[in-house]
């Protein structure tokens, strides 16, 4: 039987071929926004990239546009304060959010942007997607099931995105899908495929690729 959060397989090759050709389009920095009525207009559909801090959203954001220092990413957690816009063509956005979780900053800095991150993605009419990365050596935390709650309750789907999966050999591997997918069925805007990723060697990210361009 197949399991309720399967593992999404390598895209076909037309598949392949519409990532291949959304992602080779210059994509650009639009914007940093640091308050809600700072959003780009709603004139397109939009996906977003969220998850604790240091899980590595701005990294996939530079795997998947092929352009290294696009989307500011640092070992130094808390790196993206700002809810950056990236344009690709006129009919998406992508969306790098700050992380979540994090508390070394100064608590009044940490309690706005977590305050705006929830209101965007509670309150964003355009948003199609939400990416949850979730670093595959720690697998789905509290905070995790936070916003995955509040996805929930705002009807937002969400689909999880496992990081970093060059760290780890293929039975732990193993080990943190089954988590996650124990976590994930508690969840019903959860969206029923699981993504691997490594943005340092690139696996996963043409399957990505190929997921966006799906979306649009
Ligand atoms: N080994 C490995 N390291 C990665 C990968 N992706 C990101 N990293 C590293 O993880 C660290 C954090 O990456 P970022 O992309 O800045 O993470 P972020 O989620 O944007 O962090 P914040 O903006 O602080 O929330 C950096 O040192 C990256 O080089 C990966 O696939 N493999
Ligand atoms: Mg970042």
């Amino acid at each position: 039987m197949q399991p309720a959060f399967p593992i999404v397989p390598a895209p076909d090759a037309a598949e392949h071929e519409a990532g291949r050709l959304l992602f080779a389009q210059q994509t650009e920095f639009l914007k940093g926004v640091v308050a809600m009525d700072g959003l780009p207009g709603a004139d397109r559909i939009e996906v977003c990239f969220a998850g604790r801090s240091n899980v590595g959203k701005s990294s996939l954001i530079n795997a998947l546009t092929g352009r290294r220092g696009l989307a500011r990413a640092s070992n130094t957690p808390g790196r993206t304060q700002e809810i950056n816009y990236f344009t690709q063509t006129d009919q998406l956005y992508l969306v790098d959010l700050p992380g979540y979780g994090y508390a070394n900053a100064p608590l009044k800095v940490v309690e706005k942007w977590q305050r705006l991150l929830k209101a965007y993605l509670t309150g964003r009419q355009t948003l199609r997607r939400a990416f949850v990365l979730v670093d595959a050596r720690r697998g789905v935390k509290e905070p995790d099931q936070e916003i995955m709650t509040l996805l929930d309750q705002a009807a937002v789907t969400f689909q999880v995105v496992l990081t970093k999966i060059d760290k780890l050999k293929a039975p732990e591997l193993d080990r943190v899908v089954d988590q996650v997918r124990t976590a994930l069925a508690k969840h019903p805007a959860a969206y029923p495929g699981l993504i691997l990723t490594s943005s340092e060697k690139g696996d996963g990210i043409e399957t990505l690729r190929s997921v966006i361009a799906g979306i649009t």
